[in-house]
């Protein structure tokens, strides 16, 4: 055989081998149109060893053109077996694993403060009180006046907050909703209100310029202190433990005559005094008082015939003692690694 088809044959093995290489590394449709081209195509590998074949001795060209053809069958039939595999691993049919585990929703949790809110409600709706709610866009009306705070009344100060155009504010206290009560409805009334507020306050462990809190007002003929303490001694109770002590302290609100102040007693050293009641062995919860005639003066009620408590604490103090929290932040950093826990 002359020296020019052995160059040929070798040639083609060449072709062959690097053929096999590269179509085992065909991972995709636009690889192995590459593929084609390189060696299918007018300028491809085999059409520039076809071109040769006619400067061959001629008793030779059958033998090399047939191993030619050869070639060119093999690399046709593979590519399109390639391409079928390829087309049959994108099925979505034949891709789906039905004994693979399935992919499981993140389910998320309520808000720690929100499950003491539904806490706090249930218990006052099984006394008897009814759920009432109030704009946090509130008016000074509202908000301070009719409260019986008048402008320029040093106690507005105790409670800045964010004022909008036209005498609106962001409510402070969740009191307001006491007053819309009143004002909607003739007595006897037995209310919660609890809501968002927010003041002007620096936060720091135990406040937060928004926080919640949960009123509480019930006003009808002959209500006395006395009504007062038994139904913030039954919320203890049911919030806490049954064995919680409640004490009342003097207090000075300026919709409420008298007005006091109540603790609980500790629920972490029962009393004893440990480092959450700061040795005292008392938590302080919330202000309360009975309803200072001046604010039915407000909503056309009578003060002869009438008489009412009412109270206001804060849910974020709450939360903190009965998950034991010691920085308020916390609850509204959305910080997954502390929230997954309730
Ligand atoms: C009041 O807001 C009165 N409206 C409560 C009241 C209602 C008294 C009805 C009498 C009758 P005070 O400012 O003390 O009171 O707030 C009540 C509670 O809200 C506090 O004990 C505290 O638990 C919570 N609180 C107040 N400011 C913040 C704050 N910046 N961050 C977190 N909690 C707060």
């Amino acid at each position: 055989m002359a020296q020019q088809s052995k160059n040929i044959l070798s040639e083609i093995q060449g072709v062959e081998s690097e053929f096999e290489k590269e179509v085992a590394a065909i991972d995709s449709v636009t690889k192995l149109e590459t593929v084609r081209i390189v060696f299918l195509s007018k300028k491809g590998k085999l059409q520039s060893l076809f071109s040769h074949l006619g400067a061959l001795d001629p008793q030779e060209r059958p033998l090399v053109g047939a191993e030619l053809n050869r070639l060119k069958n093999r690399i046709q039939e593979d590519l399109l077996e390639k391409k079928s595999a390829l087309g049959s691993a994108k099925s979505p049919v034949d891709s789906f694993d039905p004994t693979l585990p399935g992919k499981t929703p993140s389910f998320g949790t309520i808000h720690p403060l929100m499950q003491v809110l539904g806490e706090i409600e249930n218990i006052f709706m099984g006394m008897g009180f009814r759920v009432e709610e109030g704009p946090e866009i509130e008016t000074e009306f509202y908000n301070f006046e009719a409260l019986n705070i008048p402008e320029d009344h040093p106690s507005r100060d105790m409670q800045d907050t964010f004022y909008l155009p036209d005498n609106y504010l962001l409510r402070t206290h969740t009191s307001p909703v006491q007053i819309r009560t009143m004002q909607k409805q003739r007595p006897p009334v037995r209310m919660i209100a609890p809501g968002r507020c927010f003041r002007r306050d620096t936060p720091d462990a135990t406040h937060s310029p928004t926080f919640h809190q949960v009123e509480g007002l019930c006003v009808d003929k002959g209500v006395s202190f006395a009504d007062l303490k038994g139904v913030i001694m039954a919320f203890a109770r049911k919030l806490f433990d049954a064995e919680v002590k409640v004490r009342f302290r003097p207090g000075f609100f300026p919709f409420t005559e008298p007005s006091a102040e109540y603790d609980f007693s500790c629920i972490f050293c029962s009393g004893q005094g440990c480092r959450v009641c700061k040795n005292t062995g008392w938590l302080e919860i919330s202000g309360a008082g009975m309803v200072d005639p001046a604010v039915f003066g407000f909503v056309d009620y009578d003060p002869a015939i009438y008489t009412g408590y009412a109270f206001g604490m804060g849910v974020e103090r709450i939360a903190m003692l009965k998950y034991q929290v010691h920085d308020i932040r916390i609850f509204y950093e959305n910080d997954l690694r502390f929230l997954r826990q309730f």
